[in-house]
């Protein structure tokens, strides 16, 4: 066990049962044209998060230690996509849509791909889910188990959104969660720290968070 420092306390790192889980980095968030930017939202703040996002996934590569990507998105028929989403609000373009970077958050579509900087390499899980949350819908819980992971340390967009419920999810199964504040971001600044506080106020009610050259040097030292 290596003690990352975190806040509130420090983390119990245990690298025979922690991975990497890096939620929703795709092109649908990040660049015009997607999903993120039809909602109304300010795409460049999810970009620069990128090289730290990278440094992150390099670090727990050369280390040995799972990395997980997560993927937002639906069936080409829809049949996974629920009314109540698909209709909500007024986007310039829903769900399922023709865009100019393919069907918005369909499966397989170029708009959909995880950023090129960030792609999964080969042996590295990739879980497509239709919620928010990570384990709704897949087979996320299932294959943490099998590998005996029980530590998942978090990055990904967007904080208060996908990154939050997953965490919430993830802890209510008993899963020690860590989220770095450098590796994930928000559209809105202040949610994104509204989130960081929320997650780690009262003891780490939901989980801890910490700062990227902590954890990398942790594991280094680990
Ligand atoms: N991945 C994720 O967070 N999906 C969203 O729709 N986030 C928003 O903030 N819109």
């Amino acid at each position: 066990m290596a003690e990352i420092m975190a806040e509130p306390f420090a983390f119990p790192l245990r690298l025979d049962a922690v991975a990497l889980i890096v939620i929703d980095m795709q092109r649908d968030f990040a660049e015009p044209g997607g999903f993120g930017a039809s909602l109304g939202n300010d795409v460049s703040r999810i970009t620069r998060i990128v090289p730290d996002v990278k440094r992150l996934i390099e670090g727990f590569r050369a280390a040995g230690l799972p990395v997980i990507h997560t993927m937002e998105c639906h069936r080409p028929d829809l049949s996974d996509l629920p009314p109540a989403k698909r209709n909500r609000g007024d986007p310039d373009l829903r769900i399922g849509d023709d865009g100019p970077m393919g069907r918005v958050l369909i499966a397989g579509e170029p708009g959909t791909a995880i950023l090129p900087e960030l792609a999964p390499i080969d042996g590295e899980i990739v879980i497509e889910k239709p919620g928010k949350g990570a384990f709704y819908a897949t087979p996320l819980g299932d294959i943490l188990k099998s590998r005996g992971i029980g530590q998942l340390v978090f990055a990904g967009v967007t904080t208060e959104v996908c990154v939050q419920t997953t965490m919430r999810e993830a802890n209510d199964r008993g899963y020690e969660c860590l989220l770095i504040e450098e590796a994930t971001e928000s559209y809105f600044a202040e949610f994104k720290a509204s989130a960081i506080a929320m997650i780690r106020a009262q003891g780490a009610i939901v989980g801890w968070t910490a700062h990227i050259d902590d954890i990398l040097q942790g594991i280094d030292r680990a």
